[in-house]
């Protein structure tokens, strides 16, 4: 175990509450305690044990402070791994301070944000992928996050990484004593070999950085872009989707000129929702903006809703929003099918080749078809997290599209023939970049596997 300064910081939400927390870690976190610490009969305790609750008062210096209980968990049995104590005290705002500012006066010193969870990695308690789950698994706003990121944290990430890398290390180690000992390992058609077996590898690692998008989704929510021509009832939609007269709605086409943004959320999916001013060649300055930024939007949505007016004829600005979703996740809405229609949801289908869901803003009709359909779209009607491994982290994915490109410049030299310390050259930058993603130094284990493993009788 390194040696550590000690660290404390409140635990707890600074807010009034019934229990508040102080947490200490470090070497000298036990010594911290029983200087402020008395049991009920007035005396700290003799020895602290591991994992017991003790029940007593926080003391400065004479002055009695608060009732509490005192954690104590000895390293490397605690989160940080290291010696660590925590008082519940009364969750008040001026206890809680009170009390931390005793504790570092009597030895710790405050801690940085996440410097607890930042220990239990350089402890080895936890790796890089599972310690950036900690704060995805506080910071989740709905529950497929949660559950994305609580598996992540019980290391299921990791362990795909490192299965990985150690199919990766294997043929790196192999290859390095081949050329080593040539008397005894042959690279003869190996080549061909490792086409194979580092074909399933990249073909996982382009699962988990496709992975990585619907995992920001799972986190940050569906980029939702409302789009369609002036008066189709887009922003009548948007109330009703937000169960409430936000978006101004008149009988005049142009009504709205800015984007308005809301967050909702439908059986458990979150939406980051736009409404849009109506697309259509237009004179007018402020209109032009509006439509503009509509369409700056809609290039940057996870989803596109494309309302159409089913009471009157398709026209011109529909042709050009259909060329615009074509090859998007869109779900058409043929609305106002409380009026005649001059539209089918066939011709329309047909038309614009996504699925079509008749809705009536007004008449508050077809909404929960509407949520059926995002559902099946991006989540194939549930979420199943028993055999998916969801990345939620843009530094994981760049890490997965640095070791894909390593691997197909792998299969590039084994296609155009080069020699074999080509290979290890690629194959150790995606060996390192998957490290990367668990914050696992390189030297060691290779050293070890190349040694332990390969290099006969040398
Ligand atoms: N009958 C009927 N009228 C609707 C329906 N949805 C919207 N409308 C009406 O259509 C008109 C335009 O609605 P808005 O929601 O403002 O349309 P918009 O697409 O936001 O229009 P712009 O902001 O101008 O682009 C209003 O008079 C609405 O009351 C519907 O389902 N049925
Ligand atoms: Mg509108």
């Amino acid at each position: 175990m390194r040696k550590t300064d000690t660290i404390a910081a409140v635990a707890t939400a600074m807010s009034s509450s019934g229990i508040g927390i102080v947490r200490i870690s470090g070497d000298e976190a036990f010594d911290v305690i029983l200087r402020i610490f008395r049991r009920k009969n007035g005396k700290a305790p003799a020895e602290l044990k591991s994992h017991r609750v003790y029940y007593g008062y926080i003391y400065d210096g004479e002055e009695r402070l608060d009732e509490v209980l005192v954690l104590v968990m000895k390293g490397p049995h605690s989160y940080t791994a290291e010696d660590t104590v925590e008082i519940d005290c009364h969750g008040g705002v001026l206890m809680m301070k009170r009390i931390l500012e005793t504790v570092l006066k009597y030895g710790a010193r405050p801690a940085e944000p996440g410097e607890f969870t930042k220990r239990a990695f350089l402890n080895g308690r936890i790796d890089l992928s599972q310690a950036e789950a900690v704060i995805d698994v506080i910071n989740a706003k709905n529950q497929y996050a949660l559950k994305s990121s609580v598996s992540q944290l019980s290391g299921a990430v990791s362990e795909r990484i490192r299965d990985m890398r150690g199919k990766i290390l294997y043929e790196i180690a192999f290859i390095e004593s081949a050329l080593d000992d040539p008397e005894h390992i042959s690279l003869d058609g190996y080549g061909e070999r490792l086409r194979e077996t580092l074909k399933p590898l990249a073909e996982e690692t382009a699962r988990l950085i496709r992975s990585a998008d619907d995992g920001r989704i799972m986190v940050e929510g569906i980029k939702t872009v409302i789009l369609g021509k002036p008066n189709a009832g887009k922003s009548s939609l948007m109330n009703v989707l937000l169960g409430e007269e936000r978006a101004i709605v008149t009988d005049i086409a142009g009504t709205t000129r800015d984007i308005l943004e809301e967050h909702i959320r439908m059986q458990g999916i979150s939406l980051n929702i736009v409404d849009t001013a109506g697309i259509r060649e237009t004179e007018d300055v402020v209109e032009k903006i509006g439509v503009d930024r509509a369409k700056q939007t809609a290039a940057e949505a996870d989803l596109i809703i494309y309302v159409v007016d089913g009471s009157c004829p398709l026209d011109e600005n529909d042709r050009r929003i259909m060329e615009m979703v074509r090859d998007r996740k869109c779900i058409v809405l043929l609305n106002k099918t409380d009026l005649e229609q001059e539209v089918t949801a066939e011709e329309l289908e047909q038309l614009s080749g996504k699925r079509v869901v008749p809705v009536s803003a007004k008449e508050r009709t077809g909404i929960e078809e509407l949520e059926q359909e995002i559902k099946e779209l991006f989540y194939h009607g549930e979420l199943n997290f028993n055999d998916e491994v969801y990345i939620t982290n843009v530094r994981q994915k760049a890490a997965l599209e640095e070791t894909l490109e390593s691997l197909k410049m792998v299969q590039q030299s084994i296609d155009s023939g080069m020699p074999e310390d080509f290979y290890s050259i690629d194959l150790m930058n995606a060996y390192e970049q998957l490290g990367l993603i668990i914050g696992e130094a390189v030297e060691d284990d290779l050293v070890n596997e190349i040694f332990g493993k390969f290099c006969m009788g040398k």
